[in-house]
């Protein structure tokens, strides 16, 4: 996840990713912990900072990289972009731009394998910028009421856009949950052992039909909100702030816990897979523009004269 953002900056800064993207550098445990947690036929939505969640899950990095790039050898033909990326066969039920809307699918989602008679769970992410937003509680309302098999991970990275929590989150996150009588659990996002354990109890709960649980998760967010923001430069946190929060590294926490070599040979290996992802992407060609309206309307249907 580290490695394939800083290509993928690289990728931003000379051009070749339009628009730019979300990083989700310093906040990598809690996609790992989480994922990791999860079997493979278990489901997730994610959010605008979605990259690491997609891999952790199991996405093509090559074809992540292409569809970031908008290329058509994308995970989605190069449509979806950094922000909408989605695998339906590997439980990817898509990444999400509108902050908080991915809640609400995932517990659709969650309610629908119940109903289907399977034991699937569903995770679904967003940021602490989400957690008043009245579509994330009056999911939680939901999801408590029909006991939905779904685990909400808050990944509290202490900023929504350039806006402290502590100036935009009136209580707590964890309170929010409980208040609609779901267990809420506050853990350190950076750990992504800590993740994975308290991912592996919700999870079971879920499994049990005992509903859903609330993990808040708390990291550091490194790098900017969004691309824009290396030239732009809010400012919102200072040198000396972001250096402090930067100390506590996950990659160092998790790596302290490898032998040596190994984790010599997984980054070597890391590296090789990365190189030849963004020669992948950068060698695919865009969408042709004749395609432009396909997936847009379902099949059997045409487009109304005049809407395009
Ligand atoms: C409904 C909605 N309002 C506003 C935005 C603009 N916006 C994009 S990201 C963001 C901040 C989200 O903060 P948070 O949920 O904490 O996630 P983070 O960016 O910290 O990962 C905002 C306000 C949006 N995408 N959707």
């Amino acid at each position: 996840m580290r490695r394939f953002e800083e290509r993928a900056i690289e990728l931003v800064h000379a051009g070749h990713i339009f628009g730019g993207i979300h990083p989700y550098i310093g906040q990598e445990a809690v996609a790992a912990g989480t994922c990791a947690a999860l079997r493979a036929d278990d489901l997730i939505t994610s959010t605008h900072r979605g990259h690491g969640h997609v891999l952790a899950k199991g996405a093509d990095p090559a074809r992540m990289m292409a569809e970031i790039a908008g290329r058509s050898t994308g995970l989605n033909a190069g449509r979806g972009g950094s922000m909408h990326a989605a695998d339906f066969g590997i439980g990817i039920l898509g990444a999400n731009a509108i902050v908080g809307a991915a809640a609400p699918i995932a517990t659709g989602a969650a309610w629908a394998a119940r109903c289907a008679g399977s034991d699937r769970v569903v995770v679904t992410y967003f940021g602490d910028g989400a957690v008043s937003q009245g579509v994330v509680l009056e999911t939680f309302n939901m999801a408590a009421l029909w006991r939905a098999p779904v685990v909400f991970v808050c990944e509290n990275n202490g900023f929504a856009t350039t806006t402290r929590t502590a100036d935009a989150v009136a209580g707590s996150i964890t309170g929010r949950a409980e208040a609609f009588g779901i267990p809420a659990e506050r853990v350190d996002g950076r750990d992504a052992e800590e993740v994975f354990a308290a991912t592996s109890r919700a999870v079971a709960r879920a499994r049990r039909e005992e509903g859903p649980t609330l993990l808040e998760c708390v990291t550091y967010r490194f790098d900017a909100h969004h691309t824009w923001e290396h030239a732009a430069r809010p400012r919102y946190r200072t040198a000396e702030e972001v250096q402090l929060g930067s100390s506590i590294d996950p990659l160092d926490i998790q790596g302290a816990r490898i032998d040596p070599d190994l984790r010599a040979r997984i980054d070597a290996d890391i590296e090789a897979l990365l190189e030849e992802a963004v020669r992948f992407a950068l060698e695919s060609p865009h969408p042709d523009p004749a395609t432009a309206l396909d997936h847009l309307y379902a099949d059997g249907t045409t487009a109304r004269a005049g809407a395009i």
